[in-house]
């Protein structure tokens, strides 16, 4: 039997962060033995928002160099910038003409930054989670790996998938949302009730996979706490130490209940000085790989462009059996 096929991207907005890392790239290299991976970096939904050209180019080298640091195998997947691949974009389109604008305005994400009220609320805000379903459908992958915030997008891309084939018959493969329970959502260090974020405006908030160990040190000595001095798993009253405890755990290994008893009547001190420490060693393979692998650019474009290749030929038979059924002339 083929192996199942799963579709995952990050991005290029901001540095990856520790909250990229346990929440989505972690996931996958436990993924990528028993499935066939595509794993992407996102570029086309990067533009979103407005990037200086050089920092956006550095960022997508850097963060193909991030994900064969953290351990994936560009053999074994494939790895690849989404602006390389058309088909995409061929999809989105499509798809666009199969998503209802009901559907597009009852997405959170959307309406939050309307709610925000965003100086550049530009329509690829609007039809990003368009773009997301060709990135699935593309493939006809059976499991998107995705956090908590996406679910709602990946229900999108089923509906829309379920509509295609209700019309045209059986084109696209349905696929189910994989969330992760460990880390499936890290929180800001500053903020302990919202997301770490690669674009948040308090840096201090983000740990990011290129810190010195002697900022990561300095971002979890700071990282804001509570008054209840346990170190217990209680996300509604210690959100700060729960959220610490989740990082802790996913660095160590250790259950809830072991951190626990590790850290009973040790003070909050003591233990984010362990939790930094242990993410530092977490980390400084991840960095000191990344520096190395960019200093050869020659080699990652030789992955980059195999990457793109594998991932054209793969998405090709499904926009041509797409074209087919909704009328467009063969190429011949
Ligand atoms: N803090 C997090 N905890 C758990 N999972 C996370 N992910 C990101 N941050 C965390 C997961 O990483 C995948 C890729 O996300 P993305 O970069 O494409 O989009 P995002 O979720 O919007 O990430 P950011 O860092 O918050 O980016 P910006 O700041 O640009 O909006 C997803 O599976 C996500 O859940």
């Amino acid at each position: 039997m083929s192996k199942k096929r799963i579709f995952s991207g990050i991005k290029p907005t901001g540095e990856l962060t520790l909250g990229s890392y346990i929440g989505a790239i972690k996931n996958w290299i436990d993924l990528q033995q028993e499935y066939q991976c595509l794993y992407c970096i996102v570029d086309m939904h990067a533009i979103t928002i407005r990037n200086d050209p050089a920092v956006l180019r550095r960022r997508s080298l850097e963060q193909l160099a991030q994900y064969i640091a953290c351990g994936l195998d560009p053999e074994q997947n494939i790895i690849y910038f989404q602006s390389h691949v058309p088909q995409h974009a061929e999809l989105s389109w499509i798809l666009g003409c199969y998503s209802m604008l009901g559907e597009l305005n009852r997405m959170t994400q959307f309406k939050d930054k309307v709610k925000k009220g965003s100086e550049n609320l530009n329509a690829g805000i609007y039809t990003y989670p368009v773009l997301m379903a060709a990135d699935i459908l593309l493939f006809q992958s059976d499991l998107v790996p995705v956090g908590e915030d996406q679910k709602q997008h990946v229900e999108l891309c089923r509906d829309i998938a379920i509509r295609f084939n209700s019309i045209y018959g059986e084109t696209f493969t349905i696929p189910e949302p994989f969330i992760p329970k460990v880390g499936a959502r890290i929180k800001s260090l500053t903020d302990p009730l919202n997301k770490m974020s690669k674009s948040d405006d308090d840096p201090q908030g983000s740990v990011f996979l290129m810190d010195s160990p002697d900022s990561i040190m300095k971002k979890f000595k700071r990282a804001v706490t509570d008054m209840e001095n346990r170190v217990a798993f209680d996300p509604e009253k210690q959100p700060g130490i729960s959220n610490l405890m989740t990082i802790y755990s996913s660095a160590t290994g250790k259950s809830f209940d072991e951190i626990s008893a590790e850290f009973d009547g040790k003070g909050y001190g003591t233990f984010k000085v362990a939790v930094a420490e242990s993410v530092i060693e977490l980390l400084r393979p991840i960095r000191e790989k990344t520096e190395k692998l960019l200093e050869d650019k020659s080699y990652l474009a030789e992955i980059y462009r195999n990457g793109a290749r594998r991932a054209s030929e793969l998405a090709e038979p499904t926009l041509k059996l797409v074209t087919e059924r909704i009328g467009f002339v063969p190429k011949g």
